[in-house]
């Protein structure tokens, strides 16, 4: 395909092949947009990103529109005797007022996203994200309070339709048309759970608890990564989510309750491997 060919290519597969482009929870080649939204935060952040896609277009019209008519209405052949005004308290007020609505309008839709992404106040399904170094480890305090650890799937590892760096050996499952809480840290260094279908971007924080929530509202499988430079494993501790029926979830805690079961010693099970990689990793780390 030439380069033209492969930039255009997103756009075809997005006409032809709609439902396949809208399952898509992961980075395409050559996309350029937004992921196809799969939770009711996404699809408002999409919604306010067309709303200032008009807004600054306009702007951006208006403004060239202005210049390029005082480069040719006021050029020095059809205007040699330049005005001496210094003052016009009609535009001053205009271009003082107009830019204030402008930012009003923006605020406002702005906002009220900003609240509606912040939390939500009765949550269905409670899940905790803690961000290691470098990998991922869940809790579902609600459901059992087991607990797992997600690393990424090494490429020698990869079976047909995992995507490289993306997919992990444990998959967070949630459902769909839930109002699902999302608790973010980290125990090490800073780290950010991040799913862009999604609209989640969080940090995770050492010592604190930050909150947002989802509401999913197709099935499928969604890839994140961690978005704080968090040391030399950062790029390699990707977030999949596995969003599935309520029935299914249902029976997958109860699989999960037996599979990830708490086992009560000091050290977790993946402690020790941990502190390899964090070993070996140091000085780059430093
Ligand atoms: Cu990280």
């Amino acid at each position: 395909m030439t380069r033209l060919g492969r930039l255009f290519a997103p756009l075809g597969v997005a006409l032809a092949t709609p439902l396949a482009a809208v399952q898509a929870g992961q980075p395409e080649p050559w996309g350029t947009g937004f992921q196809p939204s799969a939770s009711t935060t996404m699809e408002q952040i999409s919604a306010f990103n067309d709303l200032l896609l008009i807004v600054i277009s306009a702007v951006v019209v208006f403004v060239l529109g202005l210049l390029i008519y005082v480069m040719w209405r006021f050029s020095e052949a059809r205007n040699p005797i330049p005005s001496k005004t210094s003052h016009n308290t009609l535009l001053e007020v205009l271009w003082t007022g107009i830019p204030v609505i402008i930012l009003v309008v923006i605020a406002v839709p702005s906002f009220k996203l900003l609240y509606y992404a912040d939390r939500v106040e009765d949550a269905e399904v409670t899940i905790k994200a803690i961000g290691r170094q470098w990998y991922w480890s869940y809790e579902y305090p609600d459901h059992g309070d087991f607990t797992f650890d997600a690393y990424m799937v090494a490429d020698e590892d990869l079976q047909e339709g995992q995507p490289r760096l993306l997919a992990t050996d444990n998959v967070v499952v949630l459902p769909v048309d839930t109002n699902i809480r999302i608790l973010v840290t980290a125990s090490d260094v800073l780290h950010n759970f991040a799913m862009p279908s999604m609209g989640i971007k969080l940090d995770g924080v050492p010592g604190r608890v930050n909150e947002t929530w989802v509401r999913i509202t197709r099935e499928g499988s969604y890839y994140g990564q961690c978005s704080e430079l968090c040391g030399t494993g950062h790029s390699y501790m990707p977030i999949e989510i596995k969003a599935v029926s309520r029935e299914a979830f249902d029976e997958w805690v109860e699989q999960a309750k037996v599979e990830f079961a708490r086992v009560d010693e000091p050290a977790a099970p993946s402690a020790p491997a941990a502190v390899q990689l964090a070993d070996a990793d140091k000085p780059a780390n430093e």
